[in-house]
Parts: structure tokens; C-alpha cells; sequence
């Protein structure tokens, strides 16, 4: 059977855009692969973190990841930070990544270039690295994300193929798996920005927020002067993000959206997609609360941290072979 990877960051609450780009992909693929879905809290220290907010989101976000459909039963949930292969892995593969691959990276160039680099982490430099080690450590083949980790996993692969070369087949060249529709959802107040869990404001929907805040958020999106609805992300990308969020969330087509709001005005539009958001994230949080303070969320991290550490071990013991690592 194939293999997913994929992860999220607990440095910040759930979004929408976290569910549309990452989750609610990760829950139709579940049947079809062998799936590993990581809460990834070494990526998130590349910030500082406050460390009872960091321990409790992990639970949140492997709640989360139930309640948002990921069945425990199919697929295998863990926390990054208990499987140490992946830092030992990072390592090696650091040792084999140019700086100049690096320093194309547009995340870390956007950031660097807002704050300069005096006070940011090397961490958050070398942080593709930790995430190609991630994907390789499983032999992934395909790894579902939103469109902001295209490059890296377009790093993961040459970084693959540069030590497949150098020391014979060891790692699965990953593919990515972006969505058509929904891979950049984008702030609602800032259309041109991608909506953020780290920057989260009237902009962000989170998974968590009350139906109330979402009804508001929705309704106070910004849009445009004009007063047709029509699909056009350069010209109108305001509600070109709302028209792909409720297309997403009722599983219509960008085209059948469109036809049917045509004669509608911007509140009727906004309305409809707060009820249906609404009626699809109810659920989620009713769900999250039964799991996230169970006993069965911890039954679940550790077999899923067993199966990964099984994994991880025989091929870091691999890789560490064919490197000439350690006396055996
Ligand atoms: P931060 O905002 O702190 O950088 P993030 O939400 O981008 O965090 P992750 O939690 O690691 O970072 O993201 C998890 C997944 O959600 C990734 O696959 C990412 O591509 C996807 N994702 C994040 N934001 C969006 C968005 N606005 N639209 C679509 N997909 C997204
Ligand atoms: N870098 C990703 C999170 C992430 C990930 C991964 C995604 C870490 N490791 C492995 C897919 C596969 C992010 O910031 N969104």
C-alpha cells in the first residue's frame, strides 16, 4: 500500500485554511494509502513558544485531526517530538542540502525580509530539512499540503534524489498533493494574504471559534465595490476566496457556485456561506469535545508513536549504514 505523510504546526489555533488546504484532504486520501499524520511541535519552536500553550495544543491539534474525520482506526496519529529519528535524520540530510537551496526558500526570504535575520532562529532556516527528513523517514509518496509547502516538498525531492545518487536507493522520491480548489485560502481581511493561524485575527476563521464569531467574520469579509459575483481571484479576490471556501465546504464546483449566486447580492451570498460553514464545523466541535480530554486520545498517540518509531529506527539504521555513521 502507498504512504501518506503530511503534518501541522501547533503554533496557533486550527483555521480554515489549515481544514480546506491540509485536514479535510487528508481525510478523503485515508482510505486509499497507509497514513501517517504528524503534530509537528519541533517545527513549531523554529518561534518561540510558550510551553503550557505548545503542550496543550499538540492534544488539540491530534483532536483536531479526529474530529475533523482522520479515523484513528484507519491511520496512524503521532507527535514529531517522540520519534527522535526525525532529528537525528534532519541532521544527515542538513549535511547533504546546499545553503543556496536553502536561501531560495521563499517562506524564510518573505520573513527574513519583514524582520531581517538578526532575530530569527537558524531553525526556521533549516526548517525544510526537518520536513524533508519527516517525508523520507516513512518512504512517503505522496504528501498532502496546501500550496505555501510546494517548495518544500520540491526540496524533499532533490534532496531524495541528491543521496539516492550519492548512496544508492535509499528514500521514495515524494509527489505532492495539492488540492484544485482551496490550496490558498486567504485572509478575509486581507484577501491578498493567506489566511494564517499564526497572524490569526478578524481575518482567520478558526476551527474553534464560536458560531457566532464565525457569522461575524464571514459577514464583515472584505470584498469589492462591484456587486456582481463572479470568479476572478486577481480582480476580485475577496469574494473569489469566499466563493472557493463555499464551494469547498458544499463540494460544488468553483462554475456551480457561480450559476447559483448570480442574481444574489454580496449579504445574501455571505449568509448562505456562514449557515453552511456553520452547519459543517457544529459537528467538528462536538466531536472535539469528547476526545480531547479522553483517555483514548493518548491510547491513540502512543500506538501511533510506536508505529512510527518502528519505521523511523530501521531506516535511520539504514541510512546511517550507507552514510558510514556509528561502529556497526
Ligand atoms: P503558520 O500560519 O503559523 O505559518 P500554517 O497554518 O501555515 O502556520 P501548518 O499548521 O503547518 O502551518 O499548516 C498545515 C497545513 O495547512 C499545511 O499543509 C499548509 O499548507 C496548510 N495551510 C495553511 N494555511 C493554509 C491556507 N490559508 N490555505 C490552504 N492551506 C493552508
Ligand atoms: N512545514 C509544514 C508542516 C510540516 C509538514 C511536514 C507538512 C512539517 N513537516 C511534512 C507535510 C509533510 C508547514 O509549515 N505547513
Amino acid at each position: 500500500m502507498k504512504r501518506i505523510f503530511s503534518g501541522v504546526k501547533p503554533s496557533g489555533d486550527l483555521t480554515l485554511g489549515n481544514y480546506i488546504g491540509a485536514i479535510s484532504n487528508f481525510t478523503k486520501l485515508q482510505h486509499d494509502y497507509d497514513c501517517l499524520f504528524c503534530v509537528v511541535d519541533l517545527h513549531a519552536i523554529t518561534v518561540p513558544q510558550d510551553r503550557q500553550e505548545l503542550k496543550k495544543r499538540v492534544k488539540d491539534i491530534a483532536a483536531l485531526y479526529i474530529a475533523c474525520g482522520i479515523d484513528p482506526n484507519k491511520t496512524h496519529i503521532f507527535v514529531q517530538s517522540e520519534v527522535p529519528s526525525h532529528t537525528q535524520l534532519a541532521w544527515i540530510l542538513e549535511c547533504h542540502t546546499y545553503i543556496g537551496e536553502l536561501n531560495r526558500m521563499t517562506q524564510f526570504k518573505d520573513k527574513a525580509q519583514k524582520l531581517g535575520t538578526d532575530g530569527l532562529s537558524s531553525g526556521l532556516y533549516t526548517y525544510p530539512v526537518l520536513m524533508a527528513a519527516d517525508i523520507l523517514l516513512y518512504d512517503a509518496d505522496l504528501v498532502p499540503v496546501g500550496e505555501d509547502q510546494k517548495q518544500h516538498v520540491e526540496i524533499t525531492r532533490d534532496i531524495a534524489i541528491r543521496f539516492n545518487n550519492r548512496y544508492g536507493e535509499t528514500f521514495v522520491v515524494p509527489e505532492h498533493f495539492i488540492p484544485k480548489v482551496g490550496a490558498r485560502i486567504m485572509d478575509l481581511q486581507e484577501p491578498t494574504k493567506k489566511m494564517s493561524k499564526s497572524e490569526n485575527d478578524k481575518g482567520c476563521i478558526l476551527l474553534l471559534d464560536e458560531p457566532s464569531i464565525i457569522r461575524k467574520k464571514i459577514m464583515s469579509a472584505v470584498t469589492d465595490s462591484e456587486t456582481q459575483i463572479y470568479y476572478d481571484p486577481q480582480k476580485k479576490p475577496g469574494i473569489s476566496n469566499l466563493i472557493s471556501i463555499y464551494a469547498i465546504i458544499t463540494n460544488k464546483t468553483i462554475d456551480e457556485v457561480v450559476e447559483e449566486f448570480k442574481d444574489a447580492n454580496y449579504g445574501t451570498f455571505k449568509k448562505a456561506l456562514a449557515d453552511k460553514l456553520i452547519e459543517r464545523i457544529l459537528p467538528i466541535q462536538e466531536r472535539f469535545k469528547d476526545i480531547r480530554n479522553s483517555k483514548e486520545l493518548d491510547d491513540i498517540l502512543d500506538a501511533g508513536r510506536d508505529y512510527a518509531m518502528h519505521l523511523a529506527t530501521r531506516k535511520i539504521n539504514k541510512v546511517m549504514k550507507k552514510v558510514g555513521l556509528g561502529r556497526h
